[in-house]
């Protein structure tokens, strides 16, 4: 029965942790998973959090089951932390909101809704992409193909093959489309090119599929890098939209996040959040609390809103610093004229450092950094310290 079982391949991000903890070098260092780690490389609890949690403890909260669709507080602050509290969507009761388990979860919830309701249609995923996007929806049995996304000869938008994409999918095609920071470019479309993409999104009755793992981590402001999806919502678009609070609250471990579904009338929603909730029971049956709590607590409290805002632009802060220090080291010990500049104008967690395979397999093989085979590294997981050592191993990496 079992013996026929054969070995799955190591996860191609998780997989990086496992080499890393293996290796013994001092020299190591682990940029392969997008975690935020402080200037001494250790994994952070906000202060904010804390707080939270000690204010949890003190009212002595129970550990009853929450209802399936999660707990209602937090729902509501996540959705009015998307769209904006006084979003018409909210006030005339168009979102369905269901806590998800985090991200990844919240997509995967996302995912079997389209399989159920939309079947047949096809999914439509830049290339590149987060990895495990193919698998959430191979997983959920949901037809998928990538659209052109980025251009390695401009390391940036390759906007003219998105849009030819985007035109000439079948109309109705369902888009998955980063809210902001994309993983692995670091590359976003411009305020001007999100019109375009809404403007062709709605002309082919396409619908757009949010996937926001990165709110706060792009330009600073948690607004600001919500506004692709709030544009299509103010279009009056229907949108699907997952969150996770992995990274901006560093809640990784709590496993929370939401999908949310903008709709057209108050009415549907009501159907739609009932149809999620369908979903969700015969997987998990109902969410967790704890992470939950935390973020009701936070989110709905102004006063440590402004306490997470602040943290949250330490953490931006500290990325921008060692991309600056990276780049000034590249810039420095390149000879070859080669502009690096790409590498400042990449936002949030990562770097695309334009490595291939082979030289990725040389950063890990001789200079014992670890990173993603597509040639992405963390920044979240550099110092200043290491800034150096880091730009030598990529220019060795480059040019052997
Ligand atoms: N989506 C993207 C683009 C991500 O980069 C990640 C995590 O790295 C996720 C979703 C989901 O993460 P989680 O499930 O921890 O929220
Ligand atoms: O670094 C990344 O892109 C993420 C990290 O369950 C991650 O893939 C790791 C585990 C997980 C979700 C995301």
């Amino acid at each position: 029965r079992f013996e026929q079982v054969t070995m799955a391949p190591a996860d191609p991000i998780l997989g990086v942790s496992e080499a890393f903890k293996r290796d013994e070098s001092e020299k190591k260092l682990n940029l392969g998973v997008g975690a935020y780690r402080t200037e001494d490389l250790q994994p952070m609890v906000l202060e904010v959090v804390k707080k939270a949690e000690r204010k949890m403890l003190e009212s002595g909260e129970n550990k009853e089951y929450l209802p399936i669709e999660g707990l209602a507080a937090f729902n509501k602050a996540t959705a009015e932390l998307l769209l904006g509290a006084d979003n018409a969507a909210i006030k005339e009761n168009r979102v369905a909101t269901i806590q998800g388990l985090s991200g990844t979860g919240s997509l995967r919830l996302g995912a079997a809704f389209i399989q159920r309701y939309f079947p047949g249609t096809t999914v439509y995923i830049s290339n590149p992409t987060w990895g495990n996007h193919m698998n959430i929806f191979n997983d959920a049995g949901v037809p998928w193909k990538h659209y052109r996304y980025f251009d390695p000869k401009t390391v940036g938008l390759d906007f003219e093959g998105m849009m030819a994409d985007i035109e000439n999918a079948p109309d109705g095609s369902i888009m998955l489309l980063h809210g902001c920071a994309h993983n692995p470019t670091g590359v976003d479309p411009t305020p001007e090119q999100w019109e375009k993409i809404a403007d062709l999104i709605e002309k082919k009755n396409h619908m757009a599929f949010f996937d926001v793992a990165y709110q706060g981590f792009a330009s600073g402001s948690l607004d600001q890098d919500a506004s692709s999806v709030r544009r299509f919502v103010e279009r009056g678009m229907e949108v699907l939209v997952a969150q996770s609070y992995s990274k901006n609250l560093g809640l990784y471990a709590e496993r929370i996040g939401a999908i949310n579904a903008v709709v057209s009338s108050a009415d549907a929603a009501a159907r739609v959040r009932s149809q999620l909730k369908r979903i969700a029971r015969p997987m998990y049956s109902n969410p967790p609390c704890h992470g939950a709590r935390i973020v009701a607590n936070v989110v709905g409290d102004a006063k440590m809103f402004d306490e997470w805002r602040a943290e949250m632009q330490e953490m931006a802060g500290r990325i921008k610093t060692v991309r600056q220090r990276l780049f000034d080291e590249l810039s420095s010990k390149d000879k070859s004229g080669k502009d690096w500049s790409f590498v400042l104008k990449q936002i949030g967690m990562f770097s695309f450092t334009g490595l291939n395979k082979a030289q990725s397999d040389n950063m890990t093989n001789k200079w014992h950094i670890y990173m993603t085979k597509d040639g992405r590294i963390s920044l979240a997981g550099l110092n200043l310290a290491k800034c150096e050592y880091l730009a030598d191993a990529i220019i060795d990496s480059y040019y052997n």
